[in-house]
């Protein structure tokens, strides 16, 4: 019989800074009196991040969510934008937001990425992007997806929301499509408490993109075009500048971690690990596993629902898939057999905890629990 944990084992934690620099940091912060608006903290992170990202242009936004709504914006995106459905809502949402519409595209069985095969199918005369994910920091097929956007003279925005300092063959993510939206939420690897950035090739997307993020005003005289509030303020930033130092030890840790998990699990029927992408270094976001009942004996829902007992809590990403939403379902491309893939993995995937502060011990106990609920 194995004890649940003592408290809830959350499915992340963030990464904190280090309080006395942070106290350094918030001293220069009071002494300057800037608290926003594009001060010395966001400068020096967007320079921090282009650095350690390798980006041509980086713009630092107050989430995730509104920088992929300015990137849309940025590139004057119209029609319809071939996306993924296997994502969290803030991508689809985005598209709205933007009175795009998404067409969903069917996700790969490895990966979990757009399928690239599937893309030219859906293409109309309405459409004028890609939008597609790098799903639990996975990449997409790039080189694929470039040569389609390039042949229909598409533009491609990546949600890298999970992908911070990936790189696929010594290539910087960053480095692909238009525009590369990054995530700095608190639950993520990379954090400034609630964040986000894009990165650009080109510097007049920048240009844009700073000013929508401050209401489309040019100057004191100028203002260009309906932007919004986008901006982030310097304490996070500060946050942001402080965590960069950690980060690479962070994803060590996490390698670290998942290895345990693969080793612990591998023998458990009907549980699947996912590995290593040959070529990629990886960031080791997210670990998921993939729950087949007919050998497992229970369904996902059923080893979520068995894991809260024991203190574990797991979480569903990504269920349901954005397509099954209410807002989205009745669309054309929503069609549950035009998305066979998608549906059927959406149904069996199972983010477990994962994060650098974890044990080895940790990862035990929860592969051991995985394994007791298997044999009864
Ligand atoms: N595109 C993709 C592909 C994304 O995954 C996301 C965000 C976005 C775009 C949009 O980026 P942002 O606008 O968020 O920057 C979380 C996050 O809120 C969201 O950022 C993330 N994706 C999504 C996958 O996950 P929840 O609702 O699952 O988070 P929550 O609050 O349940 O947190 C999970 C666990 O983490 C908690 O049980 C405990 C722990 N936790 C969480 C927070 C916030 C902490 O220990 N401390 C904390 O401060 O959505």
């Amino acid at each position: 019989m194995i004890e649940p944990f003592a408290k809830p084992f959350y499915i992340t934690q963030p990464l904190l800074p280090d309080m006395d620099e942070f106290n350094e940091m918030l001293k220069s912060i009071w002494a300057s009196k800037q608290l926003s608006n594009n001060g010395t903290m966001v400068k020096q992170l967007e320079r921090d991040l282009s650095g350690y990202l390798n980006a041509d242009y980086l713009s630092v936004f107050s989430n995730g969510t509104v920088a992929l709504q300015l990137a849309c914006k940025v590139l004057r995106l119209s029609g319809e934008v071939i996306t993924t459905p296997f994502t969290f809502a803030a991508t689809t949402h985005s598209l709205l937001w933007n009175n795009l519409k998404p067409v969903f595209c069917d996700i790969e069985e490895d990966t979990y990425n757009i399928n690239p095969d599937l893309i030219e199918s859906l293409i109309t005369q309405d459409t004028t992007a890609i939008m597609p994910v790098h799903v639990f920091g996975n990449p997409c097929n790039v080189a694929k997806i470039k040569q389609i956007a390039d042949k229909y003279g598409l533009k491609i925005i990546y949600d890298a929301a999970h992908a911070f300092g990936v790189k696929v063959d010594g290539k910087p993510i960053s480095s692909f499509g238009d525009i590369s939206m990054f995530s700095f939420h608190a639950t993520k690897i990379y954090h400034t408490i609630e964040g986000g950035a894009l990165t650009f090739k080109d510097p007049y997307f920048k240009e844009r993109a700073d000013s929508l993020r401050n209401f489309g005003i040019k100057n004191t005289d100028t203002v260009l075009e309906p932007g919004t509030n986008g901006k982030l303020n310097e304490i996070q930033a500060s946050v942001g500048i402080l965590l960069l130092k950690q980060v690479e030890s962070e994803i060590e840790n996490r390698k670290e971690i998942t290895n345990y998990y693969r080793q612990f699990l591998k023998d458990i029927p009907g549980i699947i690990t996912v590995n290593d992408i040959e070529g990629v270094s990886h960031n080791y976001s997210y670990f998921v596993i993939r729950v087949d009942k007919t050998e497992y004996g229970y369904s996902r829902d059923e080893l979520f629902d068995k894991l809260l007992e024991y203190n574990v809590i797991a979480r569903k990403y990504f269920y349901p898939l954005c397509s099954n939403f209410q807002c989205y379902r009745d669309y054309p491309s929503s069609l549950k057999d035009k998305l066979p893939v998608a549906n059927k993995i959406s149904d069996m995937v199972l983010s477990l905890p994962l994060h650098g502060r974890m044990q080895k011990e940790d990862v035990e106990k929860i592969s051991s629990i995985i394994k007791a609920i298997h044999e009864g």
